[in-house]
């Protein structure tokens, strides 16, 4: 099983979001349901120890986190681009990640050392160019009022020729009072 742990964005946010995507030529724009932001890649898992991660990610005792937009960005090699808007690296936001991290690692499982950079991909597989080139430019101010993420998910990711879809196995409220 593919796996990650990412947080879950309030309906408002994703709506917002998922739009914005959508005009680009080529890709594959994320849904509004697919719409997440990764706090652990953990690759493929066998049932043990996707149970084993599950189980981590349990014991978390966390409140909602702030998500703050910064704008938009685009990552990848021409031809097959990602846009994604940008989040500040607001001291909960990383405090959860790291601690998460810590959980699974604490478990024994392997993440990537990759440096976390908080973003919300939008779409994928895209060509760039002009519209890519605009969109990114036109929402360079992009910051909408910070927003409370109020739970976090273990989810499966299915790979499909037009994109990947997601599934959530677990979900984990963040339900201590907001720091
Ligand atoms: P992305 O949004 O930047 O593409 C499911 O694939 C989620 O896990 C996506 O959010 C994706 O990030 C992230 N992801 C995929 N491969 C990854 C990797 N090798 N390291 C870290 N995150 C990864």
């Amino acid at each position: 099983m593919r796996l990650f742990f990412a947080l879950c964005l309030p309906p408002g946010l994703a709506a917002q979001l998922a739009g914005l995507a959508e005009v680009l030529p080529g890709g594959h724009a994320l849904g509004e349901e697919d719409l997440h932001l990764t706090l652990h890649f953990l690759g493929e898992l066998d049932e043990p120890r996707a149970e084993e991660a599950a189980w981590a990610a349990e014991a978390l005792q966390a409140g909602p986190v702030w998500l703050r937009l910064q704008g938009l960005g685009s990552y990848g090699a021409r031809g097959r681009l990602s846009l994604h808007a940008v989040v500040a690296p607001e001291p909960g936001l990383l405090g959860l990640q790291d601690r998460l991290g810590s959980r699974l690692a604490g478990a024994g499982l392997i993440l990537p050392r990759r440096r976390f950079r908080p973003h919300i991909t939008l779409a994928r597989g895209l060509r760039g160019g002009p519209a890519l080139d605009r969109i990114v430019a036109a929402n360079i101010g992009l910051s909408p009022p910070p927003v409370a993420a109020r739970s976090f998910g273990l989810f499966r990711s299915w790979l499909h020729a037009d994109g990947a879809r997601y599934e959530r196995l677990q979900d984990y409220p963040l339900v201590l009072p907001l720091s």
